[in-house]
């Protein structure tokens, strides 16, 4: 009769226990570092692409979404403002004319007060100055550890004039920040991106016959390994259909499942964005789409040496998701995006996934654009992730099991990082 872990290192929990194991699981996670698999954060050395501060944060594309509804505010009159105006009129309109619940709001008092900041000032002068004195590399040092975030992966996308002079100059790398190759425009936009390759000087041409596609699989591999990329991500329509006659299903096909094989690479698909259904909004412009589940269903089955992982953007997607996880071992899911990054959606998504997929998953990254961002964005997340796993424990204790200590740092360690770099590493 094999022994119950209490034998383990440290404490375990029986039932009864529920409160002291709560308050275990609570520690363990909040202890726990961070790997944040998907986030727009740049290392230092992208200099103006890393962004950071109180001006940034009420400038995030969230907040402007917000008070653009909130007032009568011509959207090119706020287009002209200078970011220091547009985060005045955030600061006035979303956080002293009105209460700052929303998650976005919430999000930004949680991250002054997490960098010691009295927000019960709402002095935003006082907390520009405080931004004013940080210097980039030591505060992103700050930042992670006040998060407690191992490291970041960042969005690095070959086609950005602003990013990738930093790579083509012999970029050294920086052990906070990963790597993940962004291909948006390579496969929804085909048509403008093989001139831009072809000067680049891939012989590539818009009918992809074999020759265009092995110089995509050159372009590919140039850039997966220039950037020690961990992954290849691609954000995807909610009409994203494969197999299809398309240049995206042909790209995906022909170029993209060869190369990640090839390199051990995931390829990452981000499903159900329907872009730009308010120009007008610019960055904030984005909307989300129900989406079907069959195109991930027939690529983790026609490519089992393929690492697929998905997360999807529209709530009603999760539990066809999480089904679909639960057949294929090659099918990795991840994070609550976007607009589902909300209390409410990330229980209901975390509970659901910990009862279909047990701890096979990873159930939250960032998505952050603005360094500080990830103080509140983990925060707000340990929080639940903290809940849900608790109640998980104590339904175990309910049935005569004993959770050790070690099991619960175990679970933890893998939710919040080791089961990503494990299928990373597979
Ligand atoms: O496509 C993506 O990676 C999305 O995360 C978009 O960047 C989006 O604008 C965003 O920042 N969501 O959080
Ligand atoms: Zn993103």
């Amino acid at each position: 009769m094999a022994k119950p872990p209490e034998s383990a290192r440290g404490a375990a929990y029986r039932a009864g226990q529920e409160s002291a194991l709560r308050d275990a699981v609570a520690q363990v996670v909040a202890h726990t570092p961070v790997t944040d698999l998907h986030t727009h954060l740049f290392a230092p050395a992208f200099g103006e692409l890393l962004l950071w501060g109180v001006d940034e944060l009420l400038t995030y594309h969230y907040l402007t979404a917000e008070v653009l509804r909130a007032t009568s505010m011509p959207y090119d009159a706020f287009w002209r403002m200078s970011k220091r105006e547009q985060a005045d009129l955030t600061w006035r309109e979303l956080f002293i004319e009105r209460s700052p619940y929303s998650e976005a709001c919430r999000g930004v008092l949680t991250a002054l007060h997490a960098m010691g900041l009295d927000t019960a000032t709402r002095n935003l002068d006082d907390y520009r100055a405080y931004f004013a004195a940080q210097k980039p590399s030591e505060y992103v040092d700050k930042v992670f550890k006040a998060a407690n975030l191992e490291c970041a992966v960042m969005t690095n996308d070959p086609f950005d004039a602003g990013e990738r002079p930093v790579w083509e100059s012999g970029y050294a790398g920086d052990p906070r920040f990963h790597a993940a190759l962004r291909i948006d425009p390579l496969l929804n936009d085909w048509a403008n991106a093989c001139p831009k390759l072809k000067a680049s000087g891939y012989d590539v041409e818009l009918g992809l016959g074999a020759k265009a596609r092995a110089e995509v699989r050159r372009f590919l591999t140039d850039w997966l390994t220039r950037m020690k990329a961990l992954y290849m991500a691609v954000s995807l329509p909610p009409d994203f259909a494969f197999p299809e006659e398309s240049a995206r299903a042909t790209l995906i096909a022909e170029c993209v499942l060869p190369v990640a094989r090839e390199h051990g690479a995931p390829f990452a698909m981000m499903i159900g964005v329907t872009r730009q259904i308010n120009p007008a909004l610019k960055l904030a412009g984005d909307g989300v789409g129900y989406s079907s589940v069959r195109p991930v269903h027939h690529l983790c089955a026609a490519y089992p040496d393929n690492k697929f992982m998905v997360t999807m953007l529209s709530r009603e997607n999760q539990h066809e998701l999480c089904v679909a996880a639960r057949k294929f071992r090659n099918l990795f899911l991840f994070g609550c995006w976007w607009f589902l990054n909300n209390p409410s959606l990330i229980e209901e998504m975390t509970r659901m996934r910990f009862e279909l997929l047990g701890p096979s998953v990873v159930p939250q990254h960032s998505d952050a654009r603005v360094l500080d961002q990830v103080l509140y964005k983990w925060e707000h997340s340990r929080k639940i992730i903290t809940k849900v796993l608790a109640e998980k424990y104590a339904d175990l204790l309910a049935a005569g099991w004993v959770i050790a200590e070690s099991e619960i740092e175990r679970d933890a360690q893998k939710l919040l990082s080791g089961n990503f770099w494990d299928f990373v590493k597979a």
